[in-house]
């Protein structure tokens, strides 16, 4: 979409560490999805995953770690990238500049990113896995709003429905009990997402109530801080984009994420068994080798 990229002799994507004069079809050519989650353990974690799940030999196994640079971890198994993206829409918003651009010089044909996370629910049981529909900015717009050359530009942020309804309707078939729904991004997890428990806070607990209850009648089931520049992103590039998180707490009963360990860990899991399901569907409809071995 940018046509000053042309007129680069090179582009580096400085923060994965690879450049267009890199062999980029050769090593990226035959990705189909770009899996995307806040921490470098996570989406190790996914990585792994995917080694087993695709019965990765050994020897493959010790080349998935493609990272060049500590900024975002990033892996490879087959036509799938694992890479962290950091924590809220400036950290993901690089990733995605950077990734979509590596997609494109890749020639790689009808990629689809998946971000998998966590989020707070609204009035949803903890442990529930969302499939977002709809996003929403912290204004309750459903748009997103960045600050170019001074003033701000509003974007549209229609997520793909198709992929939202498919890994849906997987997480039903699958058991996960999963939920369709709006999620609303926010620029900090405290004061952004109406919690008291910062270290300041200005407003009332009625206010907040109000707030979170507004969120519950616009049919916003999350809440969580990267979903609108995704969403952008990938509606400017014409690339498919979808977003599955699952809930730690229920902000319409409190402000703190007090789980055990166990429990963070056993709600982690659950985003990434039911991509896993997804893809492994798809690489099957799509005949890819690591569908049906
Ligand atoms: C969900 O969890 C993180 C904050 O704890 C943030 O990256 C998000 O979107
Ligand atoms: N991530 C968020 O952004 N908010 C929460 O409440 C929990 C996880």
């Amino acid at each position: 979409m940018n046509p000053n990229l042309k007129d680069l002799e090179n582009d580096f994507l400085y923060h994965l560490g690879y450049s267009r004069s890199d062999d980029l079809v050769t090593l990226f050519g035959d990705v189909k999805f770009v899996v995307t989650g806040g921490s470098g353990g996570r989406m190790r974690k996914v990585a792994e995953a995917l080694a087993e799940e695709f019965h990765l030999t050994e020897e493959e196994k010790k080349r998935i770690d493609i990272s060049r640079t500590d900024r975002f971890s990033f892996y490879k198994v087959g036509p799938v990238l694992s890479v962290s993206h950091g924590m809220g829409v400036p950290s993901i918003s690089i990733l995605l500049h950077e990734i979509i651009k590596l997609l494109k010089y890749a020639n790689t044909v009808d990629p689809i990113i998946i971000r998998i996370g966590t989020c707070g629910g609204v009035g949803i049981e903890p442990g529930t896995v969302v499939i977002s529909n709809k996003v929403y900015n912290a204004y309750l717009k459903s748009e997103h709003v960045t600050v170019i050359l001074g003033k701000s530009v509003v974007r549209p942020v229609e997520l793909d429905q198709g992929t939202a309804k498919e890994i849906f309707q997987c997480g039903v078939d699958s058991g996960f009990k999963p939920l369709l729904g709006g999620t609303m991004c926010t620029d900090d997890f405290y004061e952004g997402q109406a919690r008291m428990d910062g270290c300041i806070c200005e407003f009332s607990q009625q206010e907040q109530m109000d707030y979170i209850k507004k969120l519950q009648q616009m049919g916003i089931v999350n809440i969580e801080m990267e979903c609108t520049v995704l969403a952008s992103l990938c509606q400017k590039t014409g690339v498919k984009g979808a977003i599955i998180c699952v809930s730690l707490l229920d902000r319409m009963k409190g402000d703190q994420v007090a789980i055990s360990t166990e429990t963070y860990k056993n709600y982690q899991e659950r985003p990434r068994a039911l991509l896993i399901k997804y893809l492994r569907k798809k690489l099957q409809e799509i005949q890819h080798p690591f569908g049906s071995r």
